[in-house]
């Protein structure tokens, strides 16, 4: 299978790394419009063909897959660009910034035929999928209470300085990912409240929220996310689990360490490993990458449709919707 990758910014790295990792992938192409990042990278990663404009790139052809690793304001225009010339299509998060652009990408891909995924890594770590399958065992019973949550004070802002411009920050971009992870375990969501906070005076966005979830399934979650949390040792970039079930509990707690009082009690250490490409902390992060890309080839081989496709996505971003809405009007939000 062939590729081709538009953004050669500060996390296509990451992903230019998985896919070598893959075996059976090549990224012939690259594309950017930055000719100083484009060609670093051409030359770290021994790609040839590069270009400074997406619709030349997607012209030219001659790849299977289109990887958009550009911030959310470029997603749709380039989503539709690449369904027009016919290639499958993973494209990082925020998939958009508005719930009509989130639909337009989803029905260019379903016009072209072609596969459309997210590229929503946090439900990837391997913490997180070990905790998954132990909720999918049975083995903690029915699980009717979740908490998701993030709490750090680590500087995000220097390598991604867009980070700390936007009127919105930490729920549009980490909660997302904490409320992908509370629809993996508990399901979809009927009903959202939130509160916000900005307690960093240096960036324009929110810092901290808190969101309550109600599951369709009855269940209930408390997400919650702070960059404001100065705290020892420091946890970024993992994060915390809490399921309670009918049958037991499972906690994942700081250090990658799993518990789980089910039909046995149980501890055991679930950290990731450290890819040879990887760099601690952010190694968590990008075994994940690594994982849903391999994910993402799975799926179109087989013609199946991802864990996080559009369409999927719409309902994490329809959550981030409501969370800001709520977090405005200070009521609860329904999500029918
Ligand atoms: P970045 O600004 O460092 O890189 C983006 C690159 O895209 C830049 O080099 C820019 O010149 C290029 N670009 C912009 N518009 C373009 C266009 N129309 N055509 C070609 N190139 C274009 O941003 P980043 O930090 O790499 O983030 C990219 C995306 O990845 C964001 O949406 C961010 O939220 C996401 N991200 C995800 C994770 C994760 O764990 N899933 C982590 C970090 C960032
Ligand atoms: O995962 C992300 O989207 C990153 C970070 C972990 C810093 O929030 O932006």
């Amino acid at each position: 299978m062939k590729g081709a990758v538009i953004g050669c910014g500060f996390f296509a790295q990451n992903h230019l790394h998985a896919w070598r990792d893959i075996p059976g992938v090549e990224i012939v192409a690259l594309c950017d419009t930055d000719p100083v990042r484009l060609q670093s990278t051409a030359r770290a990663f021994h790609i040839k063909r590069t270009y400074s404009d997406a619709a030349d790139m997607l012209a030219a052809g001659g790849f299977d897959f289109v990887d958009i690793i550009t911030t959310v304001s470029t997603h749709r225009l380039l989503v539709e660009l690449a369904a027009q010339a016919k290639v499958h299509i993973i494209c990082q998060k925020p998939f958009a910034d508005t719930m009509e652009d989130a639909h337009a990408m989803v029905a260019a891909a379903k016009s072209a035929n072609k596969t459309l995924m997210v590229h929503e890594n946090f439900r990837w770590q391997s913490a997180v999928q070990a905790a998954l399958q132990v909720v999918k065992s049975g083995e903690i019973g029915d699980p009717f209470f979740g908490r998701v949550s993030f709490r750090s004070g680590y500087d995000v802002f220097s390598g991604q300085p867009y980070l700390a411009e936007g009127q919105r920050f930490i729920i549009e971009d980490l909660g997302i990912h904490l409320l992908d992870i509370a629809r993996a375990f508990l399901g979809d969501v009927s009903h959202i409240a939130a509160t916000t906070r900005r307690m960093n005076p240096a960036i324009q966005g929110e810092d901290v929220a808190t969101m309550l979830l109600n599951h369709e399934n009855g269940a209930t979650s408390v997400v919650d996310c702070s960059y404001a949390t100065q705290r020892f040792p420091e946890t970024f970039p993992e994060s915390l689990l809490e399921i309670d079930g009918s049958r037991g509990t499972l906690r994942l707690d700081a250090g990658y360490r799993l518990s789980v009082h089910g039909v046995s009690e149980r501890q055991r250490d679930v950290s990731p490993v450290l890819l040879p490409w990887a760099e601690k902390p952010w190694h968590n992060i990008q075994e994940s990458v690594l994982s849903i890309q391999q994910h993402f080839l799975d799926c179109v081989t087989r013609g199946v449709e991802p864990q996080t496709s559009g369409s999927d996505n719409l309902k994490t971003l329809a959550l981030v919707e409501a969370a800001y809405t709520s977090a405005e009007k200070q009521c609860m939000i329904s999500l029918s």
